[in-house]
């Protein structure tokens, strides 16, 4: 019972180790009873409240701060109640973002990284963290194919961040002035992007200053690897022909189809990406590491420390006593940064780079067999052509009161309010959760994607059968 006993009363206060010891014990508890209902099928992937009713306060679960302590039985009951009105990301039903899956080495992971506490800015407060970093970035500019891995690197918080890196890169790899002198020192540069690209490219070009105009120079070209929407691959190698004539920046987004990499069947679809000049790869989507956990990878090396660093002497001290070139906070447009790598390094420990290429080639199987099973079925479209590349399958469901409808505006009216509608409905009995979208002219469609190496065939089947059970008016 800690209904009498506080945070004051935990460790570092006297006397604090029993309470400590029996507090984190009782945490652990919740924590594993989660993981094992994650597993669970017949537990619910969610308990969906609306905004509203959650900061109403449900029972015993307020989520306004208070001015005096709460005990630590109410701070248990707040523990438990944060996991029972979240989303369980790691169920096999979850199907609504690219990263998904709860992988238990990779946890473990989390909660060290979570207890060492440290910072990678310096090698001086992480050490071990900073050798693992160097280490795994190298492995995976092998496998991207950079002669001896050689190359430069970071982990960045997030996809987007990562291709942020890439055209500041690129930019002072061509116009290294703008770092001292400011966009004046270059001439009006400009990006080039597909259209299903992700938005993150476009982001980067307004916080960077870049414009959208037509007559400006030429810098930098993004090549997709898995478009967020359709899975679609760019083809790099004409891409890449294209930036050494012209002298551009070829970067290539794989956040999400950079896992293929470590598969010999899918790997041919990332062909030409030892061509490009940086890489990112999120192994927090397609290689299920828990978030977050995304690398900007770049071919030539010294160029991220020649593009970020502002030398703080109060940090990056050049006369330390051990080689500070592992002091790689510098490098970095955060000061402070989270290990995001220890778990990602843990799991490669434990699975083996075989142990990646199996949950590689069993999510695209899984993936592969929903798109056989709803092809051809009654009442699917499919919404492009042809096998997916991905694990992406996009597809529309046409309710039984829409199939004979000529196709015209009206139908294109209510087909897009199908998907939403069996989401909500999806949300509000929380049995699976699955993205939808539009994208061009195209109205409302799902997209399924599969990262979760727990998803079964019979997930796929649940999945079918609800949004039937769902969907028929
Ligand atoms: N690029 C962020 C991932 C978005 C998604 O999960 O669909």
């Amino acid at each position: 019972d800690f209904s009498n006993l506080f945070a004051r009363d935990l460790l570092p206060a006297k006397n604090g180790e029993e309470p400590t010891i029996q507090f984190l014990l009782e945490v652990v508890e919740i924590l594993t009873n989660y993981v094992r209902k994650t597993f669970d099928r017949s537990t619910k992937v969610l308990d969906f409240h609306h905004p509203h009713q959650l900061l109403e306060g449900m029972e015993g679960f307020n989520l306004e701060l208070s001015d005096q302590p709460e005990s630590l039985e109410q701070i248990l009951v707040d523990c438990r109640d944060t996991l029972k009105y979240g989303v369980r990301t790691g169920h096999p039903r979850f199907f609504n973002q690219l990263s998904s899956g709860l992988d238990i080495i990779g946890l473990a992971g989390e909660w060290l990284t979570s207890t060492a506490n440290t910072n990678m800015f310096t090698y001086e407060i992480a050490p071990v963290f900073v050798l693992m970093e160097q280490l795994t970035l190298k492995k995976m500019r092998e496998i991207i194919g950079w002669p001896n891995g050689d190359g430069d690197g970071l982990f960045s918080p997030g996809g987007a961040i990562s291709n942020m890196y890439s055209v500041m890169v690129a930019r002072y790899k061509y116009f290294p002035e703008v770092k001292t002198k400011g966009m004046s020192a270059a001439p009006r540069l400009v990006l080039f992007t597909s259209e299903h690209s992700h938005y993150s490219i476009k982001k980067a070009g307004a916080v960077l200053g870049f414009g959208k105009e037509n007559g400006y120079v030429p810098l930098f070209v993004n090549a997709t690897a898995g478009t967020t929407v359709y899975g679609a691959f760019d083809p790099i190698n004409d891409i890449a022909d294209i930036c050494e004539k012209y002298n551009l920046w070829l970067h290539v987004d794989g956040a999400w189809g950079g896992g293929l990499l470590m598969s010999r069947k899918h790997r041919h679809k990332l062909s030409g990406i030892e061509r490009a000049n940086s890489v990112t790869w999120n192994p927090h989507k397609m290689m299920g590491v828990p978030l977050q956990c995304s690398a900007i990878l770049v071919r030539e090396k010294g160029i991220l420390q020649g593009c970020n660093s502002m030398c703080a002497g109060y940090l990056f001290q050049p006369d330390k006593q051990y080689d500070v070139t592992y002091d790689t906070g510098d490098k970095a447009i955060q000061c402070g940064r989270h290990v995001d790598i220890f778990k990602f390094w843990l799991m490669w420990k434990a699975k083996g780079t075989v142990g990646f290429e199996q949950h590689i080639d069993r999510c695209l199987e899984i993936s592969e067999y929903l798109y056989n099973k709803i092809k051809n079925r009654v009442g699917y479209e499919m919404v492009f052509e042809g096998q997916p590349q991905h694990t992406n399958v996009c597809f529309w469901y046409i309710p039984p009161s829409l199939r004979g409808m000529p196709h015209g505006d009206e139908r294109r009216e209510k087909l897009h309010r199908v998907a939403p509608k069996i989401k909500a409905m999806m949300m509000e009995c929380g049995t699976t959760m699955v993205g939808y979208q539009p994208q061009g002219d195209k109205v409302n469609f799902f997209r399924m994607v599969v990262s979760n190496h727990a998803v079964t065939k019979s997930d796929i089947d649940f999945l079918i059968d609800e949004i039937e059970r769902l969907g028929h008016d």
